[in-house]
């Protein structure tokens, strides 16, 4: 089994898209590890967005990730990181595949409704970035 991490971001969690989200998760057969909810500090979203930290939309991406509370999860399944992306689909909305989270939840590019680890290594820093392992008991 593989672990990755998740993010069900401010603009879906104040749309009240939580909900639907999760049930889809549960439905597609993840296992939840870890979930909470949190108000991420512009720090804190610089820290988890460090790669990017070079892209011009850096900024932007972590002031919207810190403007509302979202929901960090760890989700469980054979092939959980590539299994967590087809089911958000495309980074940007407008090119999202029907059925897929961001076509369904996302506003933009930026309020895509959903965050996922794109390989191991960024998985295992995600992961370890928000939760300890006795908040992934189970
Ligand atoms: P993904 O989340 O699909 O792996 P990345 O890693 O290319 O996509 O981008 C990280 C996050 O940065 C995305 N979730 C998206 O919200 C945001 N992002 C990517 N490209 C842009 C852009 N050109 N303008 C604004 N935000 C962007």
């Amino acid at each position: 089994m593989e672990k990755t991490f998740a993010i069900i971001k401010p603009n879906a969690f104040a749309a009240g898209n939580a909900g639907k989200i999760l049930a889809r998760i549960y439905s597609e057969g993840f296992a939840v590890v870890g979930l909470k909810k949190l108000y991420m500090s512009k720090k804190e979203a610089e820290g988890f967005y460090h790669v990017h930290k070079e892209r011009p939309f850096f900024g932007e991406l972590t002031d919207f990730m810190s403007s509302g509370p979202c929901i960090v999860m760890v989700l469980e399944a054979d092939g959980a990181i590539k299994k967590w992306r087809d089911l958000m689909g495309a980074t940007n909305p407008a090119e999202a595949a029907e059925g897929t989270l961001r076509k369904e939840f996302g506003d933009s590019l930026e309020a895509n409704a959903t965050h996922g680890s794109d390989a191991p290594e960024t998985a295992a820093f995600e992961i370890s970035y928000f939760f300890s392992g006795l908040e992934m008991l189970m």
